[in-house]
């Protein structure tokens, strides 16, 4: 997507260096669940016959849908599947420890109730229920920090909003206008109506300078100054730093950031994407980045009426359970201070590396490279089952044969050491 080039490299380096008060408990969630969900959900990645593939909440503008028939789907989107509860059930089983829902999407639509707008799920559609309200009771309810996310530039239903250049002309638009008129005044909403956010996740900005990026963030800030804000509020400006999408940093990264993920090859709901990772590749994705120091945000897409499809909900469980066991490793870990290696890759904890073993080598004997500390003690950490090693110079050799029996896509081995690194 056009909008978003480039703003990876825009996020300044320094702003992490500031660190937001509220930065601890970002930094030790490690694993976050995103949820995209509106009008778009409903359509299931088909208009007028015609299937679309990739990113379902984009079919409004795949399809250049006119406002005037977009505005229709509402009056059939009615999610009474929908169950606040069990969805929050679902992230705290996979170990989620903070959920981001879209509150508005590119699409314009406003999932809770708005009083800057009536296309909204309270006003436009059958349902009449504002869901976000009963989502951010359930989340709190289980210690799992709740967040929106929130489209500030693109909005598509919008005469002034950003990038819709199929009913309106681009070049007349008064992006200023729908700032003041719709999304400040929204995110507003948001932040006085449901309780203390953890995160507001801004995306592909637009139509403001630094100036007017910052004096945003101020007039915001005020409301909720615990709120992180993501990178993608743009000019370089956020508490900590989004990642692309589906993107990972080759080598650990200092401050606090996210790399996002989604379970299938869409973020909205598609009916005929099947695509979706199983828990073998989550588990390994969370424990690469948290490798790298960062947490994963995966999302899913839920469907028109609510649910959330099935094989997210299966490996999802399937990733909690192995997080039961293996959290240790994960929540509040740094970097490994060993790179990756042909068998994994390590995270680390004071006086503990913990090695994440994706592929066991044949003969059991696992090389750890540059290991020069005093090792005190090895053993596998589910179990605790003692591990032999040998510590020739800086290389330590583990013993793992006594592993090979178990069946998981990530093995967690803990070397225990004196002195520092
Ligand atoms: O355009 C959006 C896209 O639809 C989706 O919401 C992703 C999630 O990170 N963000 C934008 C593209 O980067």
């Amino acid at each position: 997507c056009v909008a978003q080039q480039g703003m990876e490299e825009m996020w300044d380096q320094s702003s992490s260096a500031k660190q937001h008060s509220n930065i601890r408990w970002f930094r030790e969630a490690k694993f976050g669940l995103f949820i995209h969900w509106g009008l778009y959900s409903r359509l299931a990645g088909t208009w007028d016959g015609k299937n679309y593939y990739g990113s379902g909440e984009w079919i409004m503008n795949q399809a250049k849908i006119p406002v005037s028939r977009y505005r229709k789907v509402a009056e059939s989107f009615n999610p009474v599947n929908f169950n606040a509860d069990e969805w929050a059930q679902l992230a705290k089983d996979a170990g989620i420890k903070y959920m981001v829902i879209t509150a508005k999407h590119h699409e314009g639509f406003s999932m809770f109730d708005s009083k800057v707008t009536d296309f909204d799920i309270v006003d436009a559609t059958p349902y009449k229920k504002d869901p976000m309200k009963a989502l951010a009771a359930a989340t709190r309810k289980r210690g799992i920090q709740f967040g929106f996310y929130y489209s500030q530039f693109q909005d598509w239903y919008e005469p002034n909003g950003g990038r819709n250049t199929w009913d309106f002309d681009e070049s007349k638009k008064d992006y200023q206008q729908y700032y003041r008129q719709k999304a400040i005044p929204q995110l507003k909403e948001l932040l006085t109506n449901y309780g203390p956010l953890g995160i507001v996740w801004f995306d592909t900005p637009g139509g403001m300078t630094r100036e007017q990026t910052q004096a945003f963030i101020d007039e915001l800030r005020v409301l909720q100054p615990q709120s992180l804000f993501s990178s993608r509020v743009g000019q370089g400006l956020g508490d900590y730093k989004d990642f692309g999408d589906s993107e990972v940093p080759p080598v650990p990264i200092e401050g606090a950031w996210e790399s996002i993920y989604t379970h299938n090859d869409s973020w909205g709901y598609i009916a005929h994407d099947m695509n979706f990772k199983s828990s073998h590749e989550i588990i390994r994705l969370l424990s690469n980045v948290a490798s790298k120091g960062g947490n994963l945000m995966l999302n899913v897409g839920p469907d028109g009426k609510g649910n959330i499809p099935y094989y997210s909900i299966k490996y999802l469980k399937e990733t909690g359970a192995w997080l039961q066991k293996n959290g240790e490793s994960i929540y509040a870990s740094t970097a490994g201070w060993i790179p990756a290696q042909p068998w994994g890759v390590t995270t680390a904890k004071p006086g503990r590396l913990f090695l994440h073993i994706w592929e066991q080598p044949g003969n059991g004997q696992l090389l750890v490279p540059g290991f020069a500390n005093r090792v005190t003690r090895v053993y596998a950490l589910t179990d605790k089952k003692v591990l032999s090693y040998n510590q020739n110079g800086s290389d330590l050799v583990v013993n793992t044969t006594a592993l090979r029996s178990e069946h998981t896509p990530d093995k967690v081995v803990v070397v225990e050491y004196s002195g520092t690194t």
